[in-house]
């Protein structure tokens, strides 16, 4: 049975933006591979006067320029033709905010069209009629939506199947685990004076196993504490959690036994 790829296409003013994106690391081999389709096409060229313009003036006022709908439209449709289930998406500071639950959803689609704008914005009607989801990348305002298209486009290519290699599964990403993840360690053993932790030597992969996962809660909880929120512990990992809350408590208590017979810690 022949595999479905995952098809991207970008629409910008900027095309040239995108191939050294296409050209590098794990995308490359996945466009190599045929895990994925890419492209980037031109909105320009779907500018109808002589000076292919796709920015105007603002009515109502005010500085700044705004992209054209025009233009814009043109590429919209064209793209859509090409990719009928694709979903088509507006990159915007007002979309919905992009996060790993997103990049999963938009991973099992059959494929994404990613509007970006240049200038203040895009003309409101491009939104009104053409767009089926609009994405912001985060609370900050960029120049364009191409480095959010790349960003989206990163984290969902990786979450297609067959596009990491088993070395580099999602399955132990820290978003889908709902943790940060654990220290990594290569080689050398000692790093300026900094050694990797003896576990990791030992050979014992069910101690190394614990470890890391205690690591990984005990950073979450100095790092990330708001991640607890969103997630459901596993009884080892409440057991983890448990075992360093019993390691504080005794060392409370053994001060309060020291402080009432002796002076404030004073050896
Ligand atoms: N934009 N997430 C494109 C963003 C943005 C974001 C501002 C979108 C400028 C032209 N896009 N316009 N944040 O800041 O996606």
């Amino acid at each position: 049975m022949k595999v479905k790829r995952m098809n991207f296409i970008v629409l910008t003013i900027f095309p040239e933006m995108f191939d050294p994106f296409w050209k590098h690391g794990i995308i490359r081999r996945a466009i190599d591979r045929k895990k994925i389709f890419a492209s980037a096409i031109n909105i320009r060229d779907f500018a109808k006067d002589k000076h292919r313009v796709t920015d105007d003036r603002p009515y109502g006022g005010g500085c700044g320029m705004v992209m054209k709908a025009e233009p814009l439209a043109g590429a919209i449709r064209a793209a859509q033709q090409k990719a009928p289930s694709a979903k088509t998406v507006l990159l915007t500071p007002q979309g919905r905010c992009f996060n790993q639950n997103l990049a999963q959803e938009l991973a099992s689609s059959d494929g994404v069209i990613l509007a970006c704008g240049r200038y203040e914005g895009v003309d409101e009607r491009i939104s009104h009629h053409l767009i089926d989801d609009e994405i912001s990348i985060g609370d900050y305002v960029l120049t364009g939506g191409e480095l959010g298209a790349m960003i989206i486009i990163d984290a969902v290519t990786r979450l297609v199947p067959g596009t990491l290699g088993s070395e580099d599964s999602a399955e132990n990403d820290s978003f889908s685990t709902g943790l940060l993840e654990h220290a990594h360690y290569t080689r050398p053993r000692s790093f300026e004076g900094d050694e990797v932790p003896d576990v990791l030597l030992s050979g014992d992969h069910k101690k190394i196993e614990n470890w890391r996962l205690e690591t990984s809660l005990i950073r979450t909880f100095l790092k990330r504490r708001d991640l607890f929120g969103k997630k459901s512990l596993s009884p080892q990992e409440i057991d983890i959690l448990k075992k360093w809350c019993l390691d504080i408590e005794k060392i409370i208590y053994d001060q309060s036994l020291r402080g009432s017979d002796t002076l404030s810690g004073a050896q």
